[in-house]
């Protein structure tokens, strides 16, 4: 379908992924010309019927952050493999940290810079964005021993409530924008798929944190064979 259409569709969303000052140039967790697409949603956020903020969300010292682990940096991966060997150290168990890898794709966690944190300049949605147009800001990422890059659900698959309330409001397509096209925006559009919208997801308007290596063309190469409409 066209946006245009799309845009006027009462059982269509666009849902705005995370668009933060964390993730825009100069931010802790800064996404190359994540700041360029604000105007472009801005936009397409003054047209759409319905429109669904997301915004991440961490408590201080969360799971994902590098600094909640000894030795660790931004940027390196936390694997089941060396929890399992009990070479880690920090606040959290062993135990708790097992029993998370288990339940998270691919059993690792990507270690963040400190982001999003609740109620920091960061964590805040750029502010040229319309926000009052949004009919409501879904948060995700609060819970200190969880992450979640989705919008539909938790890493550890709790679902967040997004699905039901959009199929309460008879919304079956959701069109994604946002940050980061490889992270949230890209286990959004796949677990939109999963959970059976029709799911447009538009390149133009995403950018990427692409880490590790190639993560842009391999998230792109699989929504498509998927079947998500990359725009
Ligand atoms: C995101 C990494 C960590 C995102 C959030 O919004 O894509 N990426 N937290
Ligand atoms: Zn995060």
């Amino acid at each position: 379908m066209k946006l245009a259409d799309l845009a006027k569709d009462k059982t269509a969303a666009l849902i705005v992924i995370d668009q933060q000052i964390d993730f825009e140039p100069g931010g802790a967790l800064a996404v190359a010309g994540g700041d360029e697409i604000v105007l472009g949603i801005s936009k397409l956020m003054n047209e759409f019927q319905n429109v669904i903020l997301t915004q991440d969300s961490h408590p201080k010292g969360h799971i994902s952050f590098a600094s909640s682990y000894e030795g660790k940096k931004p940027f390196e991966l936390l694997t089941l493999k060396e929890v399992e060997a009990g070479s880690i150290r920090s606040k959290f168990s062993n135990e708790l940290l097992v029993n998370y890898l288990k339940r998270v794709p691919h059993q690792l966690q990507v270690l963040w810079p400190d982001h999003c944190v609740t109620e920091t300049n960061g964590w805040k949605i750029n502010p040229n964005l319309p926000i009052e147009k949004a009919s409501f800001i879904l948060k995700k990422g609060m819970r200190l021993e969880c992450d979640s890059y989705s919008a539909f659900f938790e890493n550890d698959g709790t679902p967040t409530g997004l699905s039901k309330i959009l199929r309460e409001k008879k919304i079956n397509k959701v069109v994604l924008v946002g940050l980061a096209g490889d992270y949230c925006v890209y286990w959004s559009a796949e677990d939109a798929h999963k959970e059976v919208f029709e799911v447009i997801y538009l390149q133009n308007l995403t950018r990427f944190v692409n880490f590790p290596e190639n993560s842009k063309e391999k998230a792109l190469t699989h929504l498509r064979e998927i079947g998500v409409q990359v725009d």
